[in-house]
C-alpha cells in the first residue's frame, strides 16, 4: 500500500492500473514495457502538461468536432488508463471507437469490448468486418471498414510508426498522444499530444465540452489551420533537453 504522501504516488498508481489491466486480460505484456518507455519521457517533461501539449490538445480537439466521420482507436493501454475519459468523449462528440491492436486476439478484442461497454461506450468497432490497409507491417493493418477504413480524422494514442505514416498516406488527419517527441508516430501525425495519455485525455474532454456548442467554428477552423505539429514537437523536445541540461549541472 502506497500513501498519497509519496512522492511517486501518481506515477505508482497508474503501474498499478496497468497490472490489473494486464492481469485482467486487456493490456498485453508488451503494453506494460511501452508504458516504461512513456515514464522516461514523461520524466524529462516534469510530469506536467507543457503549454505546448495544451495546444496540440486544443487542436485535436479542433479536428475532432470539425470532422465528417472520426473515430478513436483504443489499444489495451489507452483502454486500462483512459476508460472514463473514453467514455465521455463518446458521449460528447459520438465518436464511434475501434478496438484496434498491435498484438490481437479474440480474447482480449472481447474483453477490451466488455470493459468498454461496462463504462458505457455503446458503439464499439471490434474489426470483425476488416480491411487490410497496405504498407503496414504488423497486425494493425487491419482496420474495420465501418470504422478507421472510412474515417476523415483518426485519433490514435499510443500508435506505431508504420500505422501512423500509412494513415497519413491514405489523406487521413491523423491525431496521436505520445510521450516521445522523436517517435515516428510523433513525426508523422498531423497532431502530436505529448503528454501522458490520462493527462492528456482529460484536457481533451474538457475542450470538448467548451467548443461542443454551436458558434466556435470559426475559432476550430483557425486553430487547424494555424497549427504547425514540427514546431509544436520542437517545443516539447526543448523543455526535455532544458531539464536534462539541469540534471547535468
Ligand atoms: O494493446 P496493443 O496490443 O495494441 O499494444 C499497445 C502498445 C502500446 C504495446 C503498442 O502499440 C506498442 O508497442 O506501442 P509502441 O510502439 O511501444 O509505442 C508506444 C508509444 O507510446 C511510445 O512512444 C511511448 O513513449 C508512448 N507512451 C507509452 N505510454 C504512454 C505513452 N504516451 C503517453 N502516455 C502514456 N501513458
Amino acid at each position: 500500500m502506497v500513501s498519497e504522501g509519496h512522492p511517486r504516488y501518481a506515477s505508482l498508481m497508474l503501474r498499478n492500473k496497468l497490472v490489473e489491466g494486464y492481469e485482467r486480460g486487456i493490456t498485453s505484456a508488451h503494453g506494460l514495457i511501452a508504458h516504461g518507455r512513456g515514464e522516461a519521457f514523461d520524466y524529462l517533461l516534469g510530469e506536467q502538461t507543457s503549454e505546448s501539449a495544451r495546444k496540440a490538445t486544443k487542436v485535436a480537439c479542433a479536428h475532432l468536432l470539425t470532422a465528417r466521420f472520426p473515430v478513436l482507436s483504443v489499444n489495451g493501454n489507452t483502454a486500462t488508463l483512459v476508460p472514463d475519459e473514453i467514455a465521455e468523449l463518446h458521449a460528447i462528440t459520438g465518436i464511434p471507437v475501434e478496438i484496434n491492436l498491435f498484438h490481437p486476439s479474440a480474447q482480449r478484442i472481447k474483453r477490451i469490448a466488455d470493459h468498454l461497454h461496462a463504462y458505457g461506450v455503446a458503439n464499439v468497432l471490434t474489426g470483425f468486418d476488416f480491411i487490410k490497409l497496405a504498407h503496414i507491417a504488423s497486425d494493425r493493418a487491419s482496420v474495420d471498414k465501418n470504422g478507421i477504413f472510412k474515417a476523415d480524422v483518426v485519433f490514435v494514442p499510443l500508435e506505431d510508426g508504420d500505422r501512423a505514416q500509412a494513415l497519413t498516406e491514405l489523406g487521413k488527419t491523423v491525431l496521436t498522444v505520445d510521450l516521445n517527441p522523436l517517435s515516428r508516430t510523433a513525426v508523422a501525425s498531423t497532431v502530436t499530444i505529448v503528454d501522458e495519455v490520462t493527462r492528456a485525455l482529460k484536457d481533451l474532454v474538457s475542450f470538448a465540452k467548451h467548443f461542443e456548442s454551436d458558434g466556435h467554428q470559426d475559432e476550430l477552423n483557425l486553430l487547424k489551420a494555424s497549427f504547425d505539429n514540427l514546431e509544436n514537437l520542437k517545443a516539447s523536445y526543448a523543455i526535455m533537453q532544458k531539464q536534462l541540461r539541469s540534471l547535468a549541472r
